[in-house]
């Protein structure tokens, strides 16, 4: 195994490492942690992911009570505790790095405090899991009940996560009032975009939690409004994928133009792209209600539109990436239309993980536009169809670059070489994971297609023969199901090899910040009046939220009593 050393030299595999200060051991432990707890709710989530793939294929056979506690615990502990707490490592990493060189000591102790409460919230909701008091999946759909310690859990990792906000958004206001006529770097411009929306967002779900579940769960009202209380979560639910979303952009904007030795094709694109996000990314939750009752479909179509518009952004994020993969292929001579192409540091995992998460973002984002189309929702809506587009989003263009993210950081902070043997296991990683997902998530779609409903652990429909169509397709889901969890297995080793075994340096690679081309205008000042986007953006959910919402609230049914289906 040979150790990557020299400022600036290339690595057995072509791996540019400059070094840089090291980070302060109290900031490395604070990241350390969230990025530690969010790798064993990934253990958890992918070992109950391995169970339903292997019982909708018929090769073990579990209860339906457990099919249905582990798919509630896999997209828990997936969905909603590994990004979340992932998520806010990385940007504290990023944001420390680029507003100064260390985190002021009183915010590290409010980082710390949201971590205690994230991790306390966490450990309850999954307590109640585990005894099989909340089988309710993660989206928590009244009228099915759980105990009310799950609700209560949750609503205490949404307040550690606004907690946890604080840190990014005093270490950016203070880098502001000693650079005042200076563009904030894009990193913590980034940060604080992404905090901005996750709180916008969050506010729908913790109004559900607090002012409908809990005291429903708690016996103190008997019924609940189910159509407003779906409404309330998925006010939360759409954004909600943006947040997991906008990290890996900003990977893709800011950090892989240096590892690339490439440029940011643009200061300002990425911002605006960022502003857009937190604009169209809210009111836009009834295209996954677009199926059900309560809601008039002028307000539907409406809120289609948006999403519609919310599209923009990304294709924004695909000319912007592509402009700076070529301004960097190109910086060695390359000549024609594609010979740029090879000039790509392909035997790196560091772009070569995000480069597949991005060409499986392109039928991961046209599957979005296929469900937000609202005829074609009919098609699509509470079938496989819309499972395999959330795993090749989510679990692949997203958590792809977490990966990527990880085998870099990780070493970083541990004050330890990120070696070849460490990027070629990432490579052979990234591809077991890519062909996973392809004969998982893309057998999902075609299954779907032919009906077969998701959130269900077994039925035939009373044997309707079309049902019979679905079950080779269901080997083939299991065949990357199984990939998958190898995958994951293999992640976590990688990853605790650069956090314990890896070789130790005293002078760990440089956190990788992309610098701006130089024909790059500066941004405008206006895209940091944060007090104006955030004006147009609650207008905008008004405009698309007040009308429905009131007539919700007037034609109130009496309510639904708790279901226990389990
Ligand atoms: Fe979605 C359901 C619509 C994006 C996640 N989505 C879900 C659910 C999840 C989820 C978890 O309208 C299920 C929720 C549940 O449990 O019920 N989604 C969209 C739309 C987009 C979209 C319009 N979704 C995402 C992302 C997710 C995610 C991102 C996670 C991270 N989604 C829906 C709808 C439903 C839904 C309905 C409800 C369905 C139902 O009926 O239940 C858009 O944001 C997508 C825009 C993206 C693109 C792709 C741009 C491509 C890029 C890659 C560039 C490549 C490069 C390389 C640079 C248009 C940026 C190029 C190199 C070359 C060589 C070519
Ligand atoms: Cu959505």
């Amino acid at each position: 195994m040979e150790d990557i050393k020299e400022t600036g030299v290339s690595g057995e595999n072509g791996i540019a490492v400059i070094k840089t200060r090291p980070f302060d051991r109290k900031d490395t432990n604070l990241i350390l942690s969230y990025l530690g707890f969010s790798f064993f709710a990934l253990f958890l989530g992918a070992l109950a992911g391995l169970m339903q793939a292997l019982d909708r294929a018929g090769y073990i056979q579990l209860s339906p009570q457990l099919y249905y506690l582990f798919l509630t615990l896999h997209g828990v502990a997936l969905a909603l505790i590994f990004t979340t707490f992932f998520i806010i490592g990385f940007l504290y990493s990023g944001v420390i790095k680029t507003l100064g060189s260390e985190m002021r000591p009183t915010d590290r102790r409010i980082g710390w405090t949201a971590f205690m409460m994230m991790v306390a919230g966490t450990i309850t909701a999954l307590i109640t899991v585990a005894n099989s008091s909340s089988t309710v999946l993660y989206t928590f759909y009244a009228p099915m009940q759980a105990s009310p310690w799950f609700y209560i859990g949750l609503a205490l990792v949404i307040a550690g996560s606004w907690v946890s906000a604080i840190p990014i958004f005093s270490g950016y206001r203070r880098w502001r009032k000693r650079n005042p006529d200076k563009a904030s770097p894009l990193f913590a411009y980034m940060s604080v975009a992404t905090m901005i929306l996750w709180i916008i967002a969050t506010i729908g779900v913790a109004a559900e939690v607090i002012f409908q579940l809990i005291p429903w769960s708690l016996n103190w009202v008997d019924k609940i409004d189910v159509t407003l209380s779906r409404t309330l979560f998925w006010y939360f639910g759409h954004p909600l994928v943006y947040f997991w979303l906008l990290p890996a952009y900003i990977y893709w904007y800011v950090n892989i133009p240096h590892i690339i030795k490439g440029r940011l094709f643009s200061d300002s694109l990425p911002r605006l792209t960022f502003i857009l996000f937190i604009i169209y990314s809210v009111p836009v939750g009834f295209h996954h209600q677009l199926m059900e009752p309560g809601i008039s479909p002028f307000w539907k179509f409406v809120q289609v539109i948006l999403t519609m518009l919310v599209v923009v952004p990304s294709l924004m994020t695909v000319f912007a990436i592509l402009a700076t993969f070529e301004i960097a292929g190109r910086k060695n001579g390359a000549q024609g239309n594609f010979q740029w192409i090879k000039n790509l540091p392909w035997r790196d995992v560091r772009f070569f993980a995000p480069f597949l998460a991005m060409i499986m973002f392109i039928p991961a984002g046209a599957g979005g536009i296929v469900n937000a189309s609202y005829q074609l929702n009919q098609l699509v809506h509470n079938t496989l169809w819309v499972t395999g587009h959330f795993h090749m989003s989510l679990a692949t263009t997203v958590v792809l670059t977490f990966f990527a993210i990880s085998y870099w950081l990780v070493p970083m902070l541990t004050n330890r070489v990120f070696t070849p043997l460490a990027n070629r296991l990432g490579i052979i990683q990234s591809i077991i994971w890519s062909i996973g997902i392809l004969l998982m998530a893309g057998t999902m779609h075609i299954v779907g297609l032919l009906g077969s409903p998701r959130r269900t652990s077994y039925t035939t429909y009373n044997g309707h023969p079309a049902a019979l169509e679905w079950f080779p397709y269901m080997q083939i889901i299991a065949v990357g199901g199984v990939l998958l969890f190898i995958g994951i297995i293999l992640y976590l080793a990688i990853v605790v090899y650069l956090l314990l075994y890896a070789p130790k340096t005293t002078e760990p690679a440089e956190y990788p910040i992309g610098k701006v081309h130089e024909g790059a205008q500066q941004p405008p000042r206006i895209l940091e009046r944060w007090s104006v986007w955030i004006t147009i953006t609650v207008a905008l959910i008004l405009v698309s939220y007040f009308i429905p919402v009131m007539e919700m609230l007037r034609h109130s049914p009496p309510g639904s009593p708790p279901i226990r289906s389990w």
